[in-house]
């Protein structure tokens, strides 16, 4: 399969608070070009470089207010003045009276995001449309017949919602290649999220339609990030009542554990039919990431990547969290080597 990068990514990269501190962010530039030396190693297939769309493309996964948003903040932030990255400090939480958007740029950015955990700086915007722009190239592939891709995107998407950044995501990647898809005339699209870590802005995105089904493996959101969704109970709303199912798993599961989880995902995406598969691919189920609980370890990629090919669906992989720099690129890869019976 073909991979799409750009090497925009480097033009972003955030700090994190941690621990009471500033720091540079696990979410970092060095993530995305070991997946690509690994694509290269592996000769998984050729590399090219994302086409370019219309901000109007980002529309219908998210609002416009919210991409031009995006889009300015950098330039909003900048005109007060500051010169360091630009971080959300208060939020719109339960019980505060006005839903109104707020004009100065501080009050935006609580606005339209779940946490401090997506900082603007000069290249978010070109390296988060970028990003948007590989998974949306993906989607060219596969109707141009190619029976799967693989979008190296980073930022990573699926904590973005519909109006909001988070989780060191900015544009739903996945979200957006799905309503691409669905644009250009599918009549059912799946979006499979196996990051472990539960994809609450393509749940938000998608949490009333019955268009596009929403399957997520994950950590217990008890215990985990994102905290405020990813229960099972979470089933979708009005005519996407039934569209949206969620498989938290405890902290600790291993592959013994999760190989059900896969199988009961694979034959829910199975009943629903779709034109098209995309998976949000997150290797930070691995067993020695610094963020998360699972244990997953690098054989087990390649059998989650075979279990994807029995759906026999045109398939775009799409990049989204692991943190342990060193297995982020064979753990990656070894889902597309599986999945193309590569094993
Ligand atoms: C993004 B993706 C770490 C706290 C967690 C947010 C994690 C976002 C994960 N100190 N911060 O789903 O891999
Ligand atoms: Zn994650």
């Amino acid at each position: 399969m073909q991979t799409i990068y750009s090497s925009d990514h480097r033009l972003h990269q955030g700090v994190e608070l941690k621990d009471g501190a500033v720091s540079d962010s696990f979410e970092k530039p060095i993530r995305a070009e070991i997946v690509l030396k690994q694509v290269k190693a592996a000769g998984l297939g050729e590399v090219v470089t994302p086409n370019e769309y219309e901000r109007a493309s980002y529309i219908g996964a998210h609002s416009g207010r919210y991409v031009e948003f995006l889009a300015s903040a950098w330039d909003e932030w900048a005109a007060t003045g500051r010169t360091c990255q630009a971080l959300p400090l208060v939020w719109p939480v339960r019980g505060m009276p006005s839903t109104a958007m707020p004009q100065f740029i501080d009050g935006k950015l609580g606005f339209f995001s779940m946490d401090a955990g997506s900082p603007i700086n000069a290249g978010t915007w070109r390296a988060a449309s970028s990003s948007a722009n590989s998974a949306l190239t993906g989607i060219d592939l596969l109707a141009s017949g190619d029976k799967a891709a693989f979008a190296l995107c980073r930022p990573p998407g699926h904590h973005a919602g519909r109006e909001y950044m988070g989780g060191y995501c900015y544009l739903n990647n996945a979200a957006i290649a799905a309503q691409r898809c669905i644009m250009q005339g599918a009549q059912r699209v799946a979006v499979l999220d196996i990051d472990f870590h539960h994809g609450n802005g393509t749940q938000d995105i998608f949490y009333d339609r019955n268009d596009v089904l929403f399957v997520s493996i994950h950590g217990d959101p008890g215990v985990s990030f994102p905290y405020f969704a990813g229960f099972a109970d979470e089933r979708g709303i009005g005519a996407g009542k039934g569209f949206n199912l969620n498989l938290p798993l405890p902290k600790g599961t291993t592959l013994a554990e999760y190989e059900p989880a896969l199988q009961h995902a694979s034959a829910v995406i199975a009943r629903h039919a779709p034109d098209a598969l995309i998976v949000s691919l997150g290797v930070d189920t691995f067993e020695g990431d610094p963020i998360s609980h699972f244990r997953l370890r690098t054989p087990d990629y390649l059998h989650v990547g075979e279990m994807l090919a029995r759906l026999n669906l045109p398939t775009l992989f799409v990049m989204e969290g692991g943190y342990m720099v060193d297995e982020i690129g064979v753990n990656a890869v070894n889902v597309l080597l599986g999945f193309e019976g590569r094993a």
